[in-house]
């Protein structure tokens, strides 16, 4: 018990800026109260979910939506706040120039714009301290023909090595794939063997991320992240969960099974531990929840399965499957995930210093009564509200 507790005290999850602002579907973006008009405001409701969570400390940038003047000075804002800058995301999605593309464009002139973004962004990275930037493309075309999709494969591997080769000691960069959406027929960094392979021709500081949203219904997500991580290529998780396609709602919502498998093979594969570099991120928007308790759930349903994935009994497990005992195994995998670890969880935040509720604590700290009297005019940026 005091060795789980040692590990979950340890565990480090990051949330994403944009989780903070107005965002919605491609139908309607509700405004909400109190949503923070600056990156400057975006890190004070990340400090609120690792003050009550005390497992939050690092937030992920998106650029240009977290543009500013001094990143340096935003790095320290965070410090004060008592969180760090994590990934730097870039956005290579949202200009009129990558209707048809970003880095596989067929046109020279835009590749140059989107890999001379990717490459700002690595700057960024200096200025903040961040070692991860985090690359997903929107690449792709939507009709057969349209495009050669070998030569925009051509087009890709040569902005990668570049972006690459920029890369200073103690930076990576994570590549992301994803099925589908906005491109409908070929995307361009599909699924993970495409993400994979880049990777490894480029070197150990391209690794592959999984977004859990981005994948064909019924994947074996968990298949997925143990050979990845057994390759030493999994970089890190995009958080959510999703019923349909990408939906990005709160990460253990619809499937809290699915995030427990994902979380043993983690577990299993000794990619818990800073150490291991696998960055635990959240990617997730709040349409119509409030955001930073959606946060704040979103964070202690991950911490949740971990609990539960480091009570597996693996010794059991081992003898179990040794033996060839198919139903024991499988009894000793959903013990774990039958056990109710919110109690054990009340007991490390105390421990911790914290209170044992942070959904509770966070509603009673007054933080959303005082943002929404004080954030007042302005204009938020990111996903268009
Ligand atoms: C994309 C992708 C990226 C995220 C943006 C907001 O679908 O998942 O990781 O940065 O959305
Ligand atoms: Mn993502």
């Amino acid at each position: 018990m005091t060795d789980i507790k040692a590990v979950l005290r340890a565990q480090h999850i990051e949330t994403p800026s944009w989780a903070y602002g107005n965002s919605g579907t491609r139908f309607k973006v509700f405004a909400q109260q109190g949503v923070p008009r600056d990156p400057y405001e975006k890190l004070a409701d990340a400090a609120q979910v690792h003050a009550h969570t005390g497992i939050a400390p690092t937030v992920a940038l998106h650029i240009p939506w977290d543009k500013v003047d001094d990143y340096a000075d935003l790095a320290r804002h965070a410090r004060e706040l008592g969180v760090g800058i994590g990934a730097i995301n870039s956005n290579v999605f949202q200009d009129d120039d990558y209707m048809l593309g970003s880095v596989t464009n067929p046109d020279a002139r835009v590749r140059r714009k989107a890999t001379d973004h990717l490459l700002e962004c690595v700057d960024i990275m200096d200025a903040t301290g961040s070692g991860t930037l985090k690359l997903w493309f929107s690449d792709g075309i939507n009709y057969p023909g349209q495009d050669d999709i070998r030569a925009r494969q051509d087009r890709l591997a040569e902005s990668l090595a570049e972006v690459y080769d920029r890369l200073g000691d103690g930076q990576r960069f994570l590549l992301e794939y994803k099925l589908f959406e906005p491109a409908f027929y070929a995307t361009d960094v599909p699924d993970w063997g495409t993400a994979y392979a880049h990777c490894v021709r480029l070197g150990p500081k391209a690794q592959v991320v999984v977004d859990t949203g981005h994948h064909a219904p019924g994947t074996n997500i968990e298949f997925i992240v143990a050979f990845l991580l057994r390759e030493g290529k999994l970089g890190g998780f995009d958080f959510n969960s999703r019923f349909y396609a990408d939906d990005d709602l709160m990460v253990g919502a619809a499937d809290p099974f699915q995030l427990f498998r994902i979380m043993y093979e983690v577990v299993r594969g000794g990619g818990l531990g800073p150490e291991a570099g696998v960055a635990f991120m959240l990617d997730q928007c709040h349409n119509i929840e409030p955001k930073i308790p959606g946060q704040i759930r979103s964070v202690m349903n991950v911490q949740e399965a971990t609990a539960k994935a480091l009570l597996v009994d693996r010794d059991a497990l081992t003898a179990a499957q040794a033996a060839g005992d198919v139903l024991g195994a499988n009894a000793v995998f959903m013990d774990a995930f039958n056990t109710d670890v919110r109690p054990l969880l009340a007991e490390l935040r105390e421990e911790m210093g914290l209170a044992p509720d942070p959904m509770a604590a966070y509603a009673k700290s007054g933080y959303f009564e005082k943002i929404a009297a004080e954030r007042i005019g302005g204009q938020q940026a990111g996903w268009g509200a």
